[in-house]
This record gives structure tokens, sequence and C-alpha cells, in this order.
């Protein structure tokens, strides 16, 4: 038997294998799973339905959007509530072409409205293992500290987060950035790092280059989650290139969020000709329009990225992941292992007796 004719017209595209480094779990809440979960728990929200609270993602700053985002977290109170939203997750990033995900969670805001870290820690854990092992996607998460609540409720964090260190790889800093600098979370981050945790900050999304320094210097980030404005200190973009520091650059949210005013000015391009380690990843996806491949397709689309560069850009997100088995940074290299002596040209003679 013969094959019979390739199939004819325009075939789906296939998305490029990819990992997704900046991802908020919480940003994943699509309405109509939000409207569920509203039922679920008996929590009411304040929209007539999906389709209305989907309306409202007309954001006009980075605080317009989280004033809503953490409104309609609500929803979100027991761990099976935590562990739906991270299958449903991996069933659309799997789709999107992502293998391997690190994944940010905001445990303050949780625990503020009352929510135990133990149901949130309980119900990622579930979701991930059973939406990754389904969908093909190994998973690590990566715990933010609220930059806006400042850094004593960032150590009370991490403390409670002792509890479930072998859950987490990382932390992070988000949330309202500009008045928010990194350089008063220097204590919480180096003891972060002492219990062997990895270190990532948004720096440089609305706030300014300063900012990005801080999260170097200071925090001792090992990849800068936006950064997009590190193209305004040339200084600093030099040392960007140099350490090849990751950037987590987010087109659909920039958009949305009004960082960018239209394609035109997400600096994709001008990132990649400066030499950056850039990575393209989704952010909030079900407020911003589209999951990571969307991403993709936009800077295909809007920005005419080649293949090539597409290529490219997948592949700096494998290599800026923390499943990277090689260093990162210069800083990051091992010592060489002491050199062995060299081996004896002929088999040594057995041992006789
Ligand atoms: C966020 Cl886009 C963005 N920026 C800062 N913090 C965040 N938390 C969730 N999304
Ligand atoms: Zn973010």
């Amino acid at each position: 038997m013969t094959a019979g004719p390739p199939p004819s017209g325009p075939q789906p595209p296939c998305p490029l294998p990819k990992a997704e480094l900046h991802l908020h779990i919480e940003g994943t809440l699509e309405p109509g799973l939000a409207f569920r979960l509203a039922e679920r728990n008996g929590v009411p929200l304040p929209y007539a339905g999906p389709a209305d609270l989907a309306a409202a993602y007309a954001f006009t700053s980075l605080q317009s959007f989280l004033d809503l985002y953490y409104a309609t977290m609500a929803v979100l109170r027991r761990a099976d509530d935590f562990a739906d939203l991270a299958r449903a997750y991996l069933a659309r990033a799997a789709a999107q072409g992502v293998r391997h995900a690190e994944i940010f969670f905001d445990p303050q805001a949780h625990v503020a409205r009352g929510v135990p870290l133990a149901e949130v820690m309980r119900g990622l854990g579930q979701g991930l293992a059973a939406g990754g092992e389904r969908f093909g996607v190994s998973t690590g998460l990566i715990a933010c500290f609220l930059r806006d609540r400042g850094p004593g409720a960032a150590l009370d964090c991490l403390d409670q987060l002792r509890g479930y260190r072998d859950q987490i790889i990382g932390v992070g800093l988000d949330s309202a950035e500009v008045g928010y600098p990194p350089e008063p979370f220097a204590e919480v981050f180096a003891a972060a790092a002492r219990e062997g945790l990895h270190r990532v900050a948004h720096a440089g999304e609305e706030g300014p280059p300063g900012y990005i320094w801080q999260a170097l210097d200071v925090l001792g980030a090992e990849r800068i989650d936006h950064g997009v404005r590190c193209l305004e200190d040339p200084a600093l973009v030099r040392r960007l290139a140099a350490d090849q520091v990751p950037l987590t650059v987010c087109p659909l949210s920039n958009l949305r969020l009004r960082v960018a005013a239209s394609w035109a000015d997400v600096p994709v391009r001008e990132m990649l000709d400066a030499g950056l380690l850039v990575t393209i990843n989704s952010d909030d996806p079900a407020y911003f329009g589209g999951y990571v491949d969307d991403n993709f397709q936009g800077l295909e689309r809007e920005l005419g990225l080649d293949g090539e560069t597409l290529r490219q850009l997948a592949a700096n997100s494998f290599r800026a992941s923390f499943r990277a088995s090689a260093p990162l940074r210069p800083a990051a290299v091992l010592p060489a292992p002491p050199a062995r002596p060299a081996p004896p040209a002929r088999p040594a003679p057995r041992p006789s007796g």
C-alpha cells in the first residue's frame, strides 16, 4: 500500500520547542475558569460572566492590570483550584511548544487573603506533576516576593517557604515596580541564595535602568524579568551582553500594559542586535491576549523576524533556563577539575599473585 498524497492547503504551524521562563501562574487564570471556580467556591465576581470579565482587560499601566489581577485571584481558595489552574496552563503551554516552564507564583497574595500556603503548595504541586506528565512539560516553581509589601514581609514569606524547600527552585521579585527599587530586598535575596535558591527579579519593565543595576549587583539576580528599559543605558547594555544575563522579554505584556506603544516599540530586534541574551515569554497570558507562541508569532508577523532569529530566541530559552546543565554566566563557571595524570600508554600489567 502506498501512502496517499500529502494533505493540501495550509498546514497548521508547528510551534518551535521552547522553555517558558516568565509566567505568573495566577496570570493564566482564563475568564471561563475564573467563573467556574467562583461558582465552586461561592466567591462572587463583579462581572456578568466571562465575556464581561474579559471586556475589562483594557489596561493603561502595570498598576491598572495588577488591581484586576489581585482581585480576580479571589476565586482561588483551595488546593484543587491551584491544581486545576496549573494543569490548564500546562495543556495550553504544551500546545504552544513549551517543553519546560519555570513558573512564578505569588505566595503573599494568597496568604494575605487567608489561603494557607499549604493549600497553594499542595495544589500547584499536584497540578504541575499531573499536567507535566500528561503534556510532557518539565516544570520548576519560583516564589515571587511582592515588592510593594516591602522587605520585612518578604523575609516572613521566605521563612514560610522553608517548609516547602524541595518544591521551589528559586525566588523572584514582582508587583508594582516604580517607587519600589530592588535594593531593600538585599537581605532576603542573600538568605535565599544561602538556601541554594536561584534568584531572578522583575526590573526595567516600567522602572528605570538603575533598578536593573541593583537587581544584578545588590540582589545577585541571575536573570532579569522584562529588562527592556536597559536600552536607555549603554553601560548597562554592555554589562548585560558581556555577562550574557538572560532577559525574559514579554512582548504582548508590554503592549497591553503600554510599556510599548505599538509593535514597532517592542525592542526585541534592538536587544538582539546589542548582543543580549533575549528570551520570549508570556507573563500573564490570560490577560494579555496570548500564550508564548502567540508572542513568537507576533514577532514574526509584526516585526518581520525571520525563522533563524525565532529559532535563536527559542534556543536562548533553554540556554537561559535553570534546567540547563551548562553554566549561564562567566561568574557561574565552576573551577576546572584538577588535571588527572595522563593515562598509561599501554595497559598496566596485571598484578600477579
Ligand atoms: C506582573 Cl506584568 C507583571 N509585572 C510585575 N508583576 C507582575 N505580577 C504579575 N504580573
Ligand atoms: Zn511578570
